[in-house]
């Protein structure tokens, strides 16, 4: 890996994360148990671990402090290693795990990586649409080596006005919230083309990067659902924030292209949408 003394070469990064991502998914297809089940829950009943989750996990971590121990990372079933590069990993060893729990195919390997903080490179793996999504920070956004816009056919690069957008957005675990969510998405209904719940923000982020959907909005993801889709969204050409201005974050993620972002964001504002009651 060449590396000059400051700081590590993005490419590379990127390269491996590539790597360990379609490892990760191979993985996650051969090796699915047949009875595969629950093996624990987290902030809710319904917030649910499988050991394919784990051994992702492990997988990833474990390729990464093979080739760069003094690498830090954070993954979403509990890694959290303090490096001394200023590198830093951010991992979802399976986004969408009740997709991959129930068999549905909208499932992904995401897996960001900082450089003092920044995120500089991102890959979200979908093994079952095989599709791979890349984006290098200032290089663009690819599906399967192939470069990204986002924007949907039928907007033809202009942009899209919110009752003819096709929205997807997700919901949290605790029923308070998903009550919350439920309401204004009941509002939000007939105010857009179509509302689409993939179940993975990783997905999301990443159908907004290649114009499958016009926006994406949701309270709640975490930074390992995040870090890779937003870059790709991003260089993409979409925005990608909070509300008032705000870094998209688990208080509130909004992603679209110019003109629908500041549509959706006025409406969740108008709507107080980062809040439980
Ligand atoms: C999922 C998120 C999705 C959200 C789901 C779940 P997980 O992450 O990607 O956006 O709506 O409730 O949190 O738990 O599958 O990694």
């Amino acid at each position: 890996m060449s590396e000059n003394a400051d700081s590590p070469n993005p490419k590379d990064l990127l390269e491996l994360a590539v790597r360990l991502a379609a490892e990760a998914g191979r993985l996650l297809v051969q090796e699915r148990p047949r009875d595969l089940g629950v093996a624990d829950t987290k902030s809710s009943p319904t917030d649910i671990v499988t050991v394919m989750d784990q051994r992702s996990e492990k997988l990833i971590v474990e390729g990464i402090l093979a080739e760069r121990p003094d690498d830090g990372i954070l993954g979403e079933e509990g890694s959290d290693h303090e490096g001394t590069s200023g590198v830093r990993w951010v991992i979802d060893p399976i986004d969408g795990t009740v997709n991959y729990l129930y068999e549905i195919p909208l499932w992904g390997v995401s897996i960001g990586v900082e450089v003092d903080g920044e995120t500089v490179a991102g890959v979200v793996e979908i093994p079952m649409l095989r599709e791979t999504f890349t984006a290098l920070r200032g290089h663009g956004a690819y599906r399967n080596g192939q470069a990204i816009r986002a924007f949907s056919a039928q907007s033809e690069g202009k942009p899209v006005p919110m009752d003819r957008a096709l929205i997807a957005t997700g919901f949290g675990y605790a029923a308070q919230r998903r009550a919350v969510q439920g309401a204004i998405v009941a509002d939000l209904l007939p105010k857009v083309r179509d509302i689409r719940r993939g179940g993975s923000a990783a997905l999301d982020l990443c159908s907004v990067a290649c114009g499958r959907v016009d926006g994406y909005f949701e309270r709640g993801a975490k930074p390992w659902d995040l870090s890779a889709g937003a870059l790709i969204a991003q260089e993409a050409g979409a925005k990608v924030g909070g509300l008032h201005g705000a870094a998209a974050s688990d208080e509130m993620t909004v992603a679209a292209a110019d003109g629908l972002f500041e549509a959706l964001c006025g409406f969740l504002e108008g709507h107080d949408a980062a809040r439980d009651s």
